[in-house]
């Protein structure tokens, strides 16, 4: 990959030099510290799922693109890859029993050898396992079966026993639990018995260890979700503890949901544990993050640079990709998504606090307006790809990831023969 990012930077050097020059003089005139905003970039790095290396799909159909990851080690070299041309990825977040390792001591020692980590592990109660003794078909935690219950928060213990072996410090807990009928389901009860399990699932986590509550308004469940909202999931994180806190999939909102507002809320509660990037049209629709709404990815990266302004390095999300790839290479999905957070990131750090603050305690609601357009609209391409350059990335991640060939080459080794597509995706 290094000779495909070699020739494609020196194919862009030149006119990405121009291009930096001049956004940096501009910066520059405008009494901006460009040197920090490289250093601000540079630090934003996102989680890579596991579950998006190889091709999505929905229940009407899936497309398999060539030479799909056929196991979790095919995945990393996949996810070493992304680093490679991105350099915004060092870390993986696994689903288990999806991605679960025969040997996790050895799978760790492959990630390290790609200068891989693993980010947030997840547990899934939303699929019955072949072998599994009692079903998931009305609940996991919340379910009114004690052995039920008592089945998912093993499992839970399972994937944290899992994730402390690969060196991962949290676990990011979603629940397909609800129901589709008016009257199936106690809305109470059901949350309250889903607290109850909860709370031992918190009480096993080591002393380091996050545990996120990721709440999804509908699907699998039509009518009411146990942790519907933003709301449910906060209830969950401050009866739990400190070390819980909830994570928000940008794909799990109502349509015309205000976002940016429910990541202040949680910021102000002290309890925003982590993000799920996508994007979405409609419903959780998992699309490239960006790719439909990009100012509203710009007014959520708003809100947390403006929370680490305030809070300090203590402000630590965990940033991790959700995402789906139906009809996009993965690997190429994927680096337009780190390309298009970076960007919102970039833009979200040229934002002038003070003179925003200004504007707002006077209520000058013009001038406010557009000190926050105005890094929006500022074209942080050159930076972007300077910081991507510095670190040994390329200029252009997709155009070099395609002039690799890596696609073609691992088509003729992974044969289809023993691949197993993820169950639901
Ligand atoms: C649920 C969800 C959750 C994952 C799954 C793959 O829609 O966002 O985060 O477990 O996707
Ligand atoms: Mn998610």
């Amino acid at each position: 990959m290094n000779d495909a990012i070699a020739r494609g930077n020196a194919t862009f050097e030149d006119r990405h030099a121009r291009d930096l020059d001049a956004l940096s003089e501009r910066l520059l005139a405008d009494g901006s510290d460009v040197g920090g905003h490289l250093d601000g970039i540079g630090s934003f790095e996102v989680a890579v799922p596991s579950w998006a290396l190889g091709t999505g799909g929905t229940r009407f159909g899936r497309f398999p693109g060539g030479g799909e990851p056929r196991d979790v080690y095919e995945k990393l070299d996949d996810v070493a890859v992304l680093q490679e041309l991105t350099r915004g990825t060092p870390r993986v977040s696994l689903h288990i029993p999806w991605d679960e390792p025969d040997d996790p001591e050895e799978l760790k020692a492959h990630a390290a050898g790609l200068g891989l980590g693993f980010d947030a592990v997840n547990s899934n109660t939303f699929q019955d396992q072949p072998g599994q003794t009692l079903s998931y078909k009305f609940g996991s935690l919340c379910h009114t079966d004690t052995g039920v219950r008592e089945q998912a928060v093993a499992h839970n213990l399972h994937v944290i026993d899992v994730g402390r072996t690969l060196g991962s410090d949290s676990i990011t807990i979603w629940l397909a639990d609800g129901s589709n009928f008016p009257g199936q389901m106690h809305l109470r009860r059901s949350f309250e018995r889903t607290l109850g399990c909860l709370e031992r699932i918190y009480a096993a986590l080591p002393e380091d260890w996050r545990l996120f509550t990721e709440h999804k308004p509908y699907e699998p469940a039509f009518y009411a979700t146990v942790v519907q909202d933003w709301g449910s999931s906060l209830l969950l994180a401050q009866a739990l503890g400190e070390r819980a806190s909830c994570l928000v999939d940008l794909g799990h909102h109502l349509p015309d949901t205000n976002i940016e507002l429910v990541v202040a809320r949680l910021v102000t509660a002290g309890k925003l544990g982590g993000f799920h990037f996508n994007d979405a049209k409609y419903g959780d629709d998992d699309l490239t993050a960006g790719s439909i709404r990009p100012f509203q990815l710009f007014l959520v990266m708003n809100e947390l640079v403006d929370a680490g302004h305030h809070l300090g390095p203590s402000f630590a999300p965990a940033y991790m990709i959700d995402q789906s790839h139906n009809l996009k290479d993965p690997i190429e999905a994927l680096a337009m998504t780190v390309e298009n957070l970076q960007r919102a990131w970039a833009k979200a750090l040229l934002v002038d606090r003070d003179a925003l603050h200004h504007h707002q305690e006077q209520n000058d609601v013009v001038l406010a307006e557009r000190t926050l357009r105005a890094a929006y609209e500022t074209d942080v391409r050159p930076l972007v790809a300077e910081v991507r350059r510095r670190k040994g990335g390329a200029l252009d991640p997709v155009s070099a990831f395609r002039s690799s060939g890596y696609r073609e080459k691992v088509s003729k080794v992974r044969t289809f023969a023993g691949y197993v597509p993820p169950q639901s995706l």
